[in-house]
């Protein structure tokens, strides 16, 4: 930002705001009945991660009981929780997405 002057006074601007928006990190749960293959699925699908990327997160999520999927905006991330709940019931899995503030 600039510095102007006011005859011999110095005006400082304020600096230009950065408009960040608050993000949303989705997060998987474990549960012991998804077949792992499923939630690898779910990765690629839905948060466009290669299979060896998808495979890590899933097993990460297997050994320690959540994850995080993908961080978004607040409008994506609850589009791509209510999808993926939405694909795991039809397919009669009880896979669990939520999502937190990153
Ligand atoms: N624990 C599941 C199994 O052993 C696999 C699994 C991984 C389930 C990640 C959910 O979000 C999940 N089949």
């Amino acid at each position: 930002h600039e510095t102007e002057r006011y005859g011999n006074t110095a005006v400082e601007e304020a600096p230009p705001k950065l408009q960040r928006p608050p993000m949303y990190k989705v997060v998987l749960l474990n549960d012991d009945y998804t077949p792992m293959e499923f939630v690898v699925h779910i990765l690629q699908k839905y948060f466009r991660l290669g299979h060896e990327q998808a495979v890590q997160v899933m097993l990460e999520v297997h050994t320690k009981g959540a994850g995080v999927a993908g961080t978004y905006t607040a409008e994506i991330a609850e589009t791509k929780v209510a999808q993926v709940n939405r694909y795991a019931r039809e397919n009669e899995h009880p896979l669990m997405c939520t999502m937190e503030k990153a």
